[in-house]
């Protein structure tokens, strides 16, 4: 029997600058979907927030002079040519951008709602699957402490998608099991899981995370960034029996460095193509998606070994509580 593999690239992205605009980004990375398309890749997975500077490192008291980052429809114009250039190429991609929709909030009053947005298209131009960031970092208000703002609670609300996974044709495969998360998610074991409920295959996710540590609360070195990065990313694969293509925005933008260590992971955790440069980069691998079933039918058989009896307060809470101290007097 033949394997299901399929050629998928990171095409990372180095930095857009705040005055550059979105006709030049899109330009970058159709030149990205050439390079893939001599590759043989079939599907691109492009950063968080790839069509713009990441803007949430600036304050703005009225946010709606923000809204000049975020897309009204998709596709645009703007983004049309990437439209163009996967029918073209025959090949699918994931973009992530800034969503401004207008549609009912819990009350069911239509609003202007704003979300950090990914979406998947198909070479047909089928937008299959779409993902709002649920994992907001950073804070909503001007916090004077920092050197760097990172203002996503500010401008973005919490995603109310969930964490779909979707089954869809992609390359010479019928079907692959593909679900998203973008960036802080990554670190969050939670969202992994819930991808991995869904038996999915391969998990696209961009990011734009800053090379320093930008909130004051203590002493970070430098070296643990990436490799924060990287584990949240290994292990959200070797515990979810999935690949990974992890595509950062990289370099300096306006003073603010992101670092970029873009990677493929397969369902072992290991990495097999890494970004080696801060610029735009595209890495490729071949993924045999038959290597997801040694992991969810032997240790991470999930319906044979989970006990979710045991895991009600991943639910049941927000935020930890203090465990019972324990006393002679208690123990007997
Ligand atoms: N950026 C960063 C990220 O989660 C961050 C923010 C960096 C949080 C390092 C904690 C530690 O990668 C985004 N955009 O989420």
């Amino acid at each position: 029997m033949t394997a299901r593999s399929i050629t998928v690239a990171a095409a990372q992205l180095g930095p857009i600058q705040k005055a550059e605009p979105r006709k030049v980004a899109v330009e970058r990375m159709v030149r990205l979907m050439e390079r893939a398309h001599r590759r043989g890749v079939e599907l691109v997975v492009f950063p968080e927030l790839a069509l713009t500077t990441f803007f949430p490192r600036h304050y703005h008291a009225d946010i709606t002079e923000a809204d000049h980052w975020f897309e009204t429809t998709m596709p645009s114009n703007q983004t049309a040519p990437l439209f163009a250039a996967a029918h073209k190429y025959g090949i699918g991609f994931h973009l992530g951008y800034a969503e401004i929709a207008h549609e009912p909030d819990e009350t069911g009053t239509v609003q202007k709602r704003r979300f950090n947005t990914s979406i998947l298209v198909n070479p047909d131009g089928d937008i299959v699957l779409k993902y709002r960031k649920v994992h907001l970092p950073g804070h909503a208000a001007f916090d004077p402490g920092r050197k760097v703002q990172h203002l996503e609670k500010r401008y973005f609300e919490v995603g109310n998608l969930g964490f779909p996974v979707v089954r869809a044709a992609m390359g010479d495969l019928a079907g692959i099991n593909m679900g998203m998360l973008i960036c802080n998610d990554r670190r969050w074991p939670e969202a992994w899981r819930v991808l991995g409920l869904q038996s999915v295959e391969l998990v696209l996710l961009g990011y734009n995370t800053p090379s320093l540590n930008m909130e004051a609360g203590g002493f970070e070195a430098h070296h643990l960034r990436v490799f924060h990065s990287h584990l949240s990313i290994q292990a959200g694969c070797y515990q979810n029996a999935c690949f990974a293509v992890a595509t950062a925005k990289a370099g300096t933008e306006d003073g603010c460095e992101l670092f970029g260590h873009s990677i493929i992971v397969n369902p072992q955790g290991e990495i097999i193509a890494m970004a080696t440069s801060w610029d735009d980069e595209l890495i490729t691998a071949d993924c045999n998606l038959d290597m997801c079933t040694l992991g969810r039918t032997t240790i991470f058989a999930f319906d044979k070994h989970r006990r979710p009896e045991a895991y009600a307060r991943i639910t049941a809470q927000v935020g930890a509580v203090e465990p019972p101290i324990w006393t002679k007097q208690a123990a007997e």
